[in-house]
């Protein structure tokens, strides 16, 4: 006798798309072991002010920037998770003051992920939605050098993407193979694939930014905004980079964090949020420019350097670097 199937035996988990997409040897334990530490974040996100994870940590990361506790509890769960995953060659993280060597090419280590553990983290106390995200370049130094293997341009990623934390917490996986989207299940406790081969939508109307620095723009962003304003634009601007890009992934727009006169190299980090996204909404179809140059041509010389960000829909991202001057 025939029978409908049940809902759960259509599922797709994480590891097992994972499994059929081919990756190279290791990468899916790396990608695996960040999964398992965005469960574990979120977890702790989802507790915030029920556990005494809210408020500052005391210290301060290597930007001089206050730590959150959920900073630092957040960068530990991640490396925790990658230190047991033999094929994580260095960890780099925003909280971290520079590259974790933690295996050699000879030791089987392959790959460096790079994260910023809890981005948006000043948003955590207001309940607003917050991620971890990050970057998978290969580890093609000699034992030696490893620490320095973390100085690529993201046009090398081999991988990116990010978990938010939102009124569900999703995970978007960028690799040669395309961008797919997972749902985490909070009852199997399983990242569950939801969509398979994102594509950014090539155009919509809407612009993301902290317009309050306006003052601090160059002329041609602020032509820009005076172009946006009369042409129907609508604006969105969460303050948390994960959500802003998931959006703008999803709808379309553009999504932009500047120059300013008082930053200017903006202020995203390029090697743990500029170049896991821009890979993102490449492999999605869009664009990432990091204002006149393309962004996943940056080639680094400090992991924690900052640059200017403006990604998204191709032709929204067109109409504003060519204002800067592209
Ligand atoms: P963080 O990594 O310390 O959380 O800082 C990055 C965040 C991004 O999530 C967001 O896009 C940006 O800071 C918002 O900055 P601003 O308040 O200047 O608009
Ligand atoms: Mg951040």
């Amino acid at each position: 006798m025939s029978r409908e199937p049940a809902a759960h035996e259509n599922l797709t988990t994480l590891s097992k798309h994972l499994a059929s997409r081919g990756l190279a040897p290791g990468l899916d334990e790396v990608l695996l072991a960040i999964a398992l530490g965005g469960k574990a974040i979120g977890h702790r996100v989802r507790r915030a002010r029920i556990d005494d994870v809210v408020g500052v940590a005391g210290g301060e990361n290597v930007f001089g920037e206050v730590q959150q506790k959920l900073d630092v509890l957040s960068d530990e769960i991640l490396l925790a998770c990658l230190k047991d995953t033999r094929a994580t060659a260095v960890y780099a993280s925003e909280e971290q003051d520079g590259p974790l060597v933690l295996r050699t090419a000879s030791e089987g280590g392959r790959y460096c992920v790079l994260a910023d553990p809890l981005d948006g983290s000043s948003n955590i106390d207001v309940a607003v939605s917050v991620g971890t995200i990050f970057s998978v370049l290969p580890n093609d130094r000699p034992d030696a050098e490893t620490a320095a293997a973390v100085l690529q341009p993201g046009r090398r990623q081999v991988a990116a993407g990010y978990i938010v934390y939102g009124s569900s917490v999703v995970l978007v996986l960028a690799t040669e193979a395309g961008v797919d989207m997972y749902t985490l299940d909070p009852v199997l406790g399983e990242f569950v694939l939801v969509e398979e081969g994102i594509r950014i939508p090539d155009e919509k109307k809407i612009y993301s930014i902290n317009e309050a620095y306006v003052n601090d723009f160059d002329d041609g962003l602020r032509a820009y905004l005076e172009y946006a304003h009369g042409s129907g634009y609508g604006a969105r601007y969460i303050g948390s980079m994960v959500a802003d890009v998931h959006r703008t992934l999803l709808k379309g727009g553009v999504f932009i964090y500047p120059a300013t006169t008082k930053a200017p190299r903006g202020k995203l980090r390029l090697m743990y949020e500029g170049n896991p996204m821009g890979y993102v909404v490449e492999r999605a179809g869009g664009a990432a420019s990091a204002g006149t140059t393309p962004l996943l041509e940056a080639v680094p010389t400090d992991v924690h350097e900052r640059t200017p960000v403006v990604l998204g829909s191709k032709a929204e991202v067109e109409q504003v670097t060519r204002r800067l001057g592209a």
